[in-house]
């Protein structure tokens, strides 16, 4: 039975100014046959053993992780663990990592990542970096695209929800994060309804080109809104950073209801060059706050972890002419700029309009002193003084836009499903598309740079409901291909997702595909508890702590009998992968561990740590299919009661079984 598709969505608005809004997805199985075009299937096959053209980086939500996909097909390609545990390959629990998710709250094991974002030169995606932010505990993640691995963490002191972040700056000098929730800077006891009094936003510049070295740059302090989304000037607004923020009731309950007053909220217009030089001439305070930054050190690849005890804020009533005020209907999301970087688009959840602000208009606005009021020290422009135009009628509930490079703009509409394709300069909608059901993001690859690459678009929704055979009350989310090479949008392909991906990045396979690296160079390998041949590996003892250095080649462990260990003690697991040959892994799993198993990439060393709480004898093995003899490639160790007299032992080479026992000659 097919039932012609229908939407509907309802916008209400309550005489006492309750908004609530509602929608509804299609109630019976839809059909979307019509809508797809008739060669869709033959343009995303990508053929066995040829490659996709796009790479896709799509966040990970509430996984923490982030996704890679290859368009247009819509494959996985990796899952890249960034702030949770990741028990497939031990992240977060091997010894080696475990720094990564250090905060100044402890070991924090999971968190919910938003918005990835590549690294950029000259305003174009470079396929140097991918970073990523935490939005619950405010985080930015650097992840190296030569290895797909995360790679640098820096926690955001002074800030609480990191939603608008990581976003770059043109040359990728600073990735960006502000504050979503205002919190009392410093964080002290304070009643909740004194928000107005003590609370306080916050923008963040990071430095984010020196691997290794991510740091706060400065801080600047901002009224007691909520913060939401950014994006970097181009071109002509190079140097200049434009928020979103919204709540400017500065409402601390039911924001449902009292953050949706006013007519417009803002987006702020942050000068960064001039912030630098008001750190420059002094003008920026030395205020102590605690964050961490951790970062893998390249050769050992052991996560360190260094705690940092202040940043540089501004305030800008002492560094005038740092941030102006763009009034913006209504409790605005997302704000992007044009590839020309002249227009500044915002998408206002409640407005009936898109508002497009032009940053020529801008800058003779403030030269004018064209100013409405001021806030805390931060001109608030006139509206029609900066506005370039209205995209009338667009649909219900914009959220975010991106570009195609050719003129036009695609704007997610999360209310009345939909992307709404529209002309920058004359502000007329061209195109309209249903997608199914509820987008949020929508992605075009390089679309929020100064060179979209505008063959297709991704929309990001956030319900799924009958779009795939149903599977319990949770759906994967969705993900929508859309071709937007033509006139009109076609849709080509539904593929399911990862946790929520809020946002995504994707670039052309050919920037970063040849830069792989294939394996980890043993020679260079400066692990202290590396062990480079079959002959170097042992058992050693320091009080109750025993280490255990080991090999994983094709098929075995060497060593691969272990005995006197005794209940009571620590067991340390160093296994190093000593193949030297792209893509051949191996696992390393012990019976009663109390974390996942390692998984160990060629020429990489890897630390399970154990305690074992009987005694017995017990097997471990290689978690991964590495070889026609991969279930022969095991072992066994021994735990003895305590203050057994069993020896320690490990069956390798006689020069390793000369030192075995030894517990005086350690390492
Ligand atoms: S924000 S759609 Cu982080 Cu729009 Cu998710
Ligand atoms: Cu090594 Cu299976």
């Amino acid at each position: 039975m097919k039932t012609s598709f229908k939407r509907s969505a309802m916008l209400a608005v309550a005489s006492i100014g309750a908004i609530g809004i509602l929608y509804a997805c299609a109630t019976k199985g839809a059909t979307t046959q019509s809508l797809v075009s008739g060669d869709a299937a033959s343009r995303v096959y990508v053929a066995p053993g040829s490659y996709d053209e796009f790479y896709t980086f799509m966040s990970g939500g509430y996984s923490g992780q982030v996704s890679v996909y290859g368009l247009p097909s819509g494959r996985l390609l990796k899952l890249i663990p960034v702030f949770s545990q990741f028990p497939e390959d031990g992240y977060g629990y091997n010894e080696e990592t475990k720094p990564m998710l250090q905060t100044t709250y402890g070991f924090l094991p999971w968190d919910d990542s938003h918005h990835p974002e590549l690294s950029q030169t000259d305003g174009v995606p470079d396929g140097r970096w991918l970073f990523i932010n935490a939005n619950n505990t405010p985080r930015i993640a650097r992840i190296d695209l030569t290895r797909f691995e995360t790679d640098e963490i820096i926690q955001i002191p002074n800030s609480a929800g990191g939603h608008a972040s990581p976003f770059t700056t043109p040359n990728s000098k600073y990735v960006v994060s502000a504050t979503r929730f205002s919190v009392p800077i410093p964080n002290t006891d304070v009643p909740i309804d004194s928000y107005k009094k003590n609370f306080k936003g916050t923008l963040s510049f990071i430095t984010a080109d020196q691997p290794g070295k991510m740091d706060i740059a400065f801080q600047i302090l901002m009224p007691g809104y909520n913060y939401d989304l950014g994006h970097a000037g181009k071109g002509p607004s190079d140097g200049w950073f434009f928020f979103t923020s919204y709540n400017s009731e500065q409402s601390n309950t039911k924001l449902e209801e009292n953050a949706s007053q006013n007519d417009k909220d803002f987006v702020a217009a942050v000068n960064y060059k001039r912030a630098e030089e008001c750190v420059t001439q002094g003008k920026a305070a030395s205020r102590p706050s605690d964050y961490m930054h951790n970062w893998i050190d390249s050769t050992s690849r052991i996560a360190k972890s260094e705690k940092k005890t202040s940043v540089k804020m501004i305030d800008p009533q002492s560094c005038p002419g740092i941030v102006y005020y763009l009034p913006t209907p209504k409790s605005p999301h997302g704000v992007d700029v044009d590839p020309t970087g002249e227009y500044i688009v915002a998408g206002g959840k409640l407005a009936t309009v898109i508002p497009v602000h032009s940053f020529t208009k801008m800058q003779k606005a403030i030269a004018d002193k064209a100013f409405e009021k001021e806030i805390d020290g931060i001109p608030v422009l006139k509206y029609d003084a900066v506005m370039a135009g209205e995209v009338q009628k667009p649909g219900l509930g914009p959220l975010h836009t991106e570009f195609d490079g050719k003129g036009y703009a695609y704007t997610s509409m999360f209310i009345s499903s939909e992307v709404v394709k529209w002309k920058l300069g004359t502000w007329e909608v061209v195109d309209r598309i249903p997608v199914y059901y509820s987008i949020g993001h929508l992605m075009i690859p390089g679309g929020d740079s100064k060179k979209p690459w505008g063959k297709y678009l991704v929309a990001m929704n956030k319900i799924t409901k009958d779009r795939y055979l149903p599977t319990g009350p949770e759906m994967a989310q969705s993900a929508q291909l859309i071709d937007i090479s033509g006139d009109k949008m076609k849709m080509l392909l539904d593929f399911p997702t990862i946790g929520e991906p809020h946002y995504a990045q994707g670039l052309p396979a050919s920037i970063i595909k040849d830069k792989q690296l294939k394996y980890h160079k043993l020679a260079e390998n400066t692990n202290p508890w590396v062990t480079k041949s079959e002959n170097d590996g042992g058992i050693t003892r320091t009080g109750k702590r025993v280490d255990i250095k080991m090999i994983a080649i094709r098929s075995h462990f060497a060593p691969d009998n272990l005995e006197g260990v005794q209940v009571g003690d620590t067991v340390y697991f160093h296994v190093t992968n000593i193949e030297q040959d792209w893509d051949i892994l191996h696992g390393f799993a012990v019976l009663g561990a109390n974390t996942p198993e390692l998984i160990l990439a060629p020429g990489e060393t890897r630390t399970l740590k154990w305690i074992p709480k009987g005694p017995g004898v017990y097997p471990f093995y290689c978690t991964d299919f590495c070889s026609a003899l991969h279930q022969e490639m095991q072992g066994y160790i021994r735990v003895s009661p305590a203050g057994s007299s069993v020896k320690l032992m490990a069956n390798v080479s006689k020069k390793s079984q000369a030192q075995i026992g030894d517990a005086k000659k350690g390492q």
